[in-house]
């Protein structure tokens, strides 16, 4: 588990470097925009709420990202930190916060290298809205 863990970290930094370089135009890719299955890569930045789901659930970034939570769904979310209801753990994800149906915001920088669990505020009991953060 701790190999398989730092290859995908490894594969994540690759992937990063590459839109670090590819930005500065409009935004490269945002993930598909279609069908209801989570294919997303564990090597992006950006996690899609939709079907009352977050995709990908787990994700692992490098020091510094913010992370974009899309909210594809046709009803609204509201993404705070681990632990419910205090929202304590990482309050740089508590800047996403409250979002309606087809909205976007991205966390603060994620500076402190620490897995940073989250969920929907509003369905806090939904397995599927909850997820986790590795920063490295
Ligand atoms: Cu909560």
């Amino acid at each position: 588990m701790p190999y398989a863990r730092s290859a995908a970290a490894a594969v994540a930094l690759a992937a990063v470097a590459g839109l670090a370089t590819a930005c500065g135009s409009s935004s490269p890719n945002m993930g598909p925009s279609t069908g209801s299955t989570c294919t997303a890569s564990s090597t992006s930045t950006t996690i899609t709420i939709s079907n009352n789901a977050v995709c990908p659930q787990n994700i692992t970034v490098p020091r510094g990202t913010q992370v974009t939570f899309v909210n594809s769904d046709s009803q609204t979310h509201e993404m705070n930190s681990d632990p419910h209801p205090t929202h304590e753990d990482c309050p740089e994800i508590n800047a996403v916060g409250n979002l309606v149906a087809g909205q976007r915001r991205q966390t603060s920088n994620l500076v402190i290298a620490r897995r940073c669990g989250f969920h929907d505020h509003i369905l806090f009991d939904v397995k599927s809205l909850q997820g986790s953060i590795t920063i490295q």
